[in-house]
């Protein structure tokens, strides 16, 4: 394969949040190999089959290169300056007449995996001003937001195990062994929880479905879904009752230790085994081995989140994690301190202004707004709901609700009905076919890349740029540039907006802010001085070596010259590896107490919700959604080497159920819910819960007018036609995407 004209670029993949380098080998403009890069410090190699797709994604012939303009009905190739009018001469007057919330915005997951986006996306949104912000996260990790947020004073404050150093992992929800992991930043997976157990360690999952991470883990457990609640609440319990709280060095800088003592009471483990069907030994002996245990941390993701329960139990992890004495201990979980920065390495250590939630409500069903969102789920109602306020224009960038959030048929037919939609993506899919104009993103592979936002969650404190592997082909935009042209445009520069100009005077805004912050390495400096230190570099570039150079690690611009710069990641392409995570508290936390707030009022006041649920019968049918090594959420279904062989979007159930519903592999299922049915084939097998069903998300590519052949061929069906958008976690506003009670039945012959 290899050859002498080959070119070797390293490039750190962005498709999931494991971050692993890549060695890309080209010859001209075609990707010839794509494998692990051995000399990365963090992913040692470590690749898995969407890291080889990314050749695919970039050679896919349905791939957006143009923008798209709808004439007469249809969507048509346009040119840049034709789709700019064009959102010009349509957005300008609805934002004209009926303001600024007229337009909601809806962004995806992709954004958080793109420097571009997640830098110049909050541009656009600053320049709209709209209250109709919606995202990806209230079908995601909004929860776990809320409770750090509450707890540690920030968002973004989110303990990550130290996995290197655990040798006790206690894993709720999540399948790290096939997405890789999430809200923990971490290639190879496999190897680092195998190594857990090579040193003698013990991991433990909990989850409705016996998946890879359970088969390879040392002890799993089936728990009814929506239920880790009532079982973490049962641990505290237990560290209670038996006497195995040991706050050790954080004890000075805890408050509310006694009241979460009270809370727990009636959460016998007894009490939450009927509920949750993990048995109240177990139950004890778990809580037992994470307070006996040296270095352990208790680790929940998705399963844990997008659930009735949601920021209750991410929030008693983190209580287990105190408790325990595990929390900012090696081994135990801990706060990561990013090169660029974060909102816990900003402002005044110790100490900070905290969260505020719920400042306004969804003008419809009155929803609370989570740090400066609405829950996904209320989209469809903003746009269909007739009288001020109502949403008549939407914006969305890298996301596709249509098949990514709750009752995606309600709104599909909502989508239908606006009076103007601009979609950012690489794809016609089911959402961007109802948009008026679709501007086009680059390939991965012509877009330079630092992980801004999953650094900040990483287990090691890791530092990677990657420059473009290929130039964009011409007349092709970087979206930073779109971006600040559509945010010059809202603003009323009009169609010609020039996003140079828009990207100095945002430059120079944060130069503003840097100087006039005390905390800041630039504190009091001159802004000219620090823009012309800056040059020639511009857009997101100029940004990043801002970012990083006034970050933890940074020079400072000549306050530590020998500290980190864009520069310095230029000159090492594999990575710069800045150390394992160390303790940070109490210098981490932001609350206003200046302490890890374990008994916040917000979530004190939910546990009464949680206790009612104690004597709640179970539902006979509950589904459950499951993520495939070769799926990313809905949009890479449209690549051959990743949906071949056979169908995967099928419905999981346990053989006992079956035979009482007399389906046999491979039958075909109608399952419905209170919003909508699915008629989907069976697939028997003993790994999941009886009383349990599992849909994967991201399918259901039928939709007319979609430009997704390969993934139309493969069409599968949505399982968020099942997700019933009324049904949220009430104080994160996120959806329940697991534990839907369902009816499942033999599905009618035609
Ligand atoms: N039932 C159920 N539903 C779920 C989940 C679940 O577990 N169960 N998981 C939820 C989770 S965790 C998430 S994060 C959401 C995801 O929800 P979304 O973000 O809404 O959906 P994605 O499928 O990630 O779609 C991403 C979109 O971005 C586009 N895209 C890809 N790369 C780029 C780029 O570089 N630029 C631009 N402009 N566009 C790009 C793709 O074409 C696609 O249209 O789904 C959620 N929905
Ligand atoms: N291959 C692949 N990788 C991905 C993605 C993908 O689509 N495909 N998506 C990416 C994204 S956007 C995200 S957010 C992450 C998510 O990363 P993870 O959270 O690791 O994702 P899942 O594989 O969905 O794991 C969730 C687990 O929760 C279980 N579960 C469901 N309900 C409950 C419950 O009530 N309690 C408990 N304890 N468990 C429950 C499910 O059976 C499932 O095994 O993955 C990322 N990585
Ligand atoms: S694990 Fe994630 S980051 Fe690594 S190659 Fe696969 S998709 Fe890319
Ligand atoms: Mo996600």
């Amino acid at each position: 394969m290899s050859n002498d004209a080959d070119r070797v670029s390293y490039r750190v993949c962005p498709l999931c949040e494991a971050t692993c380098g890549l060695e890309i080998r080209t010859r001209g403009r075609e990707v010839v190999g794509i494998r692990g890069d051995e000399a990365d410090p963090f992913s040692r190699g470590f690749i898995c089959p969407k890291g080889y797709a990314l050749k695919e994604l970039d050679a896919d012939p349905d791939r957006l290169r143009t923008p798209f303009v709808r004439r007469d009905g249809v969507l048509e190739p346009a040119t840049w300056d034709d789709a700019f009018a064009e959102v010009a001469r349509r957005l300008g007057p609805i934002l004209q007449e009926h303001g600024r919330d007229a337009v909601g915005v809806y962004v995806g997951n992709p954004s958080a995996h793109n420097m571009a986006l997640s830098m110049y996306g909050p541009v656009l949104l600053r320049a709209l001003g709209t209250k109709n912000f919606f995202s990806a996260s209230t079908v995601d990790q909004m929860p776990k937001h809320v409770s750090s947020g509450l707890l540690f004073g920030t968002m973004l404050s989110i303990p990550v195990p130290d996995l290197d150093r655990a040798r006790y992992l206690l894993v709720l929800g999540a399948n790290p062994l096939v997405s890789n992991g999430s809200l923990m930043t971490v290639p190879d997976v496999p190897a680092r929880l195998r190594a857990i157990r090579e040193r003698g360690g013990k991991v433990v999952v909990v989850d409705p479905r016996r998946t890879r991470t359970a088969a390879e883990a040392s002890e799993h457990h089936f728990i009814r879904p929506g239920t880790d609640a009532h079982l973490l609440f049962a641990i505290v319990h237990t560290l209670f009752a038996d006497g195995l709280v040991r706050l050790g060095r954080l004890a000075p800088h805890v408050a509310g230790v006694e009241q979460m003592e009270a809370l727990a009471r009636p959460f016998t483990p007894e009490a939450a085994s009927a509920r949750c069907g993990i048995a109240a030994a177990v139950i004890r002996r778990l809580a037992h081995e994470l307070a006996e245990s040296e270095r352990a941390a208790v680790y929940a993701r998705i399963g844990t989140c997008t659930q009735e329960f949601g920021t209750i139990a991410s929030w008693l992890v983190d209580v287990v994690n105190v408790l325990t004495g595990h929390l900012d201990q090696p081994g135990g979980a801990m706060f990561t301190r990013p090169a660029t920065g974060s909102p816990h390495t900003r402002g005044t250590p110790g100490r900070g202004k905290g969260i505020r939630l719920g400042r306004r409500a969804s003008r419809v069903r009155k929803a609370p707004e989570v740090f400066g969102e609405l829950p996904a789920a209320c989209l469809a109602e903003e746009i269909e709901t007739p009288g001020d306020g109502r949403i008549r224009a939407l914006v969305t960038v890298a996301g596709n609700p249509v098949l990514s959030t709750p009752n995606g048929a309600r709104l599909d037919r909502a989508l239908a009905t606006l009076d103007f939609m601009l979609s950012l993506d690489i794809y016609l899919n089911e959402t961007t076919r109802h948009a008026d104009v679709i501007l086009p993103g680059l390939s991965a592979l012509e877009q330079s890349h630092y992980d801004v936002v999953l650094r900040q969650l990483a287990i090691r404190n890791v530092a990677t740029y990657s420059p473009a592997v290929f130039a964009p082909p011409p007349g092709q935009r970087p979206e930073w540039e779109t971006l600040l042209r559509l945010a010059g445009i809202v603003a009323g520069q009009g169609p010609a907006a020039d996003p140079a100009a828009v990207d100095e005077m945002v430059m120079l805004q944060r130069i503003e802010h840097e100087v006039t912050s005390p905390a800041s390495p630039i504190h009091g400096r001159d802004p000219a001085e620090i823009l012309a230190a800056l040059a020639p570099r511009r857009g997101p570039e100029r940004l990043l070596d801002l970012m990083l150079r006034t970050g933890p690690y940074g020079d400072g611009f000549g306050a530590r010259p020998d500290g980190l710069t864009l520069a310095v990641l230029e000159a090492n392409p594999h990575g710069v590896d800045l150390g394992p995570l160390e303790p940070r508290i109490p210098e981490v936390l932001r609350t206003p107490s200046g302490k890890v707030e374990l008994a916040p009022e917000p979530l004190v006041a939910d546990v009464a919700r949680l206790r009612a649920d104690l004597d709640r019968p179970a539902p006979a049918m509950l589904l459950i959604g499951r993520r495939d090594l070769r799926s990313n959420n809905s949009w890479m279904h449209n690549l051959p080497v990743l949906v071949k062989g056979k169908p995967r979007c099928t419905a999981q159930m346990h053989p006992a159920d079956a035979a009482r519903l007399g389906l046999g592999e491979g039958a075909l299922a109608r399952v419905a819910s209170r919003v909508g049915a699915v008629d989907i084939p069976v697939e028997l097998t003993d790994a999941i819960m009886p009383g349990v069903l599992s849909i994967p998300h991201g399918w259901g590519h039928d939709r007319p007018g979609a430009g997704i052949r390969v993934a139309a061929d493969h069409a599968g069906v949505n399982s968020n036609l099942l997700a019933d958008e009324l049904a949220l976690d009430p104080l994160s506003g996120d959806a329940v995407l697991n534990g839907i009670p369902v009816t499942v039945e033999r599905t009618p012959a035609p």
